[in-house]
């Protein structure tokens, strides 16, 4: 019989995992008459999965046989970085595995379960991923990144003061949530007008990451990129889509996709390709509405400042007509400081 705490022990392990990069989170739990023996997660990518690491957590590896493990996601049946999970699990005699949700992986997918089975140990799916891996998921799902749009704006929905430089619209605490929120992305793109306006970073400051998000920009000659940008700093990987080939030198974190007619569509499925699960649209405004013109948001983070910047002719949060409707949930509003986010998801 499933037990719910012993999952909720396996979920709350696994989101302790940070820079699983485009690997799931995932956590296990191992349990034995009714007494939780071993805690563990896949820490990092490239790391031990997490039922090894639970396996690692126990006085001694004979106290496995006969014992239950609870997993939130079905044990791996590769070779990959690491050896098989499933495997491992049968070796020690593991005799129950309670899995949170199957591996949308096709690698894995199912034969973990049947690896497990065949070695007649008793499988329970629950069919829920219990909120973790939501870009894991949907990339698997629909074969390209989950798209957010963020951006910020003022009372009258303006994004920028318009001086040609960049306006700070936002206090402390809402700027340390879009942080937060870059962290769990895996590309944040910006357009042309926001690299050179805005002259952004794109890193995440609040915390150290081994695997920063990439920072991608949509330019239409990256010749023209002013040498200077941040964007062409060390701080992390960045991806240039642009019109025309580099034919100067760039450094070496830079890479460059180059097509004569970049559109949302493209770029996400230039992005799938390169297995990459999870994008956030940054700005600016035409680039936004490009991307909902596409048809091509599923979440959308919206922070807004408690003034009016008034003016005419100053950038709106959308620059262009976007033509289609996109319906979303009810979103989950919260005040940060002064400022208020909205939150919400494709209904
Ligand atoms: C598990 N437990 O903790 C994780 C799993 O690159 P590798 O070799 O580490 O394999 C990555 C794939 O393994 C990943 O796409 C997913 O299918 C599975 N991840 N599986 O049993 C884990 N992180
Ligand atoms: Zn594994």
């Amino acid at each position: 019989m499933i037990e719910p705490k012993y999952f909720q022990l396996a979920v709350a392990a696994a989101k302790r995992g940070k820079d699983t990069w485009t690997n799931p989170q995932v956590g296990a739990v191992i349990v034995k008459d009714h007494q939780v023996l071993a805690v563990g997660y896949h820490h990092q990518y490239g790391h031990h999965h997490a039922e090894i690491d639970a396996l690692e957590q126990l006085d001694d590896i004979n106290q496995a046989k006969g014992a239950t493990m609870y997993v939130t996601l079905e044990p791996c049946s590769h070779y990959g970085k690491t050896p098989p999970c499933a495997k491992r699990l049968t070796e020690v005699g593991i005799s129950q595995v309670m899995i949170g949700q199957l591996d949308p992986n096709p690698i894995v997918s199912g034969k973990g379960v049947a690896i497990l089975k065949d070695h007649g140990i008793n499988v329970e799916v629950l069919g829920e991923s219990q909120g973790l891996n939501e870009a894991y998921n949907f990339y698997y799902q629909h074969g390209r990144p989950l798209v957010t749009l963020k951006y910020a704006m003022s009372l009258d929905g303006k994004i920028n003061g318009g001086k040609k430089e960049r306006t700070m619209l936002t206090q402390t605490a809402a700027q340390r949530d879009a942080q937060q929120l870059r962290s769990r992305q895996q590309v944040i793109l910006v357009g042309e007008h926001t690299l050179s306006i805005d002259n952004p970073r794109l890193t995440v400051r609040t915390s150290t990451m081994v695997f920063p998000p990439i920072r991608a920009a949509l330019v239409r000659s990256v010749d023209e990129v002013n040498p200077e940008s941040h964007l062409l700093d060390w701080s992390a990987p960045t991806w240039i889509f642009s019109e025309t080939a580099a034919t100067k030198q760039l450094p070496e974190n830079v890479r460059v996709f180059v097509s004569p007619h970049w559109t949302p569509s493209a770029i996400v499925h230039q992005l799938a390709d390169e297995g990459i699960q999870s994008l956030l649209v940054e700005g600016g405004s035409h680039l936004q509405a490009a991307f909902i013109a596409a048809d091509l948001v599923d979440k959308a983070v919206m922070y807004i400042a408690p003034m009016m910047l008034g003016g005419t002719g100053l950038p709106a949060a959308m620059g262009l007509p976007a033509t289609s409707q996109i319906q979303f949930e009810k979103p989950v509003i919260t005040t940060l400081g002064p400022d208020i986010r909205v939150s919400t998801r494709r209904a």
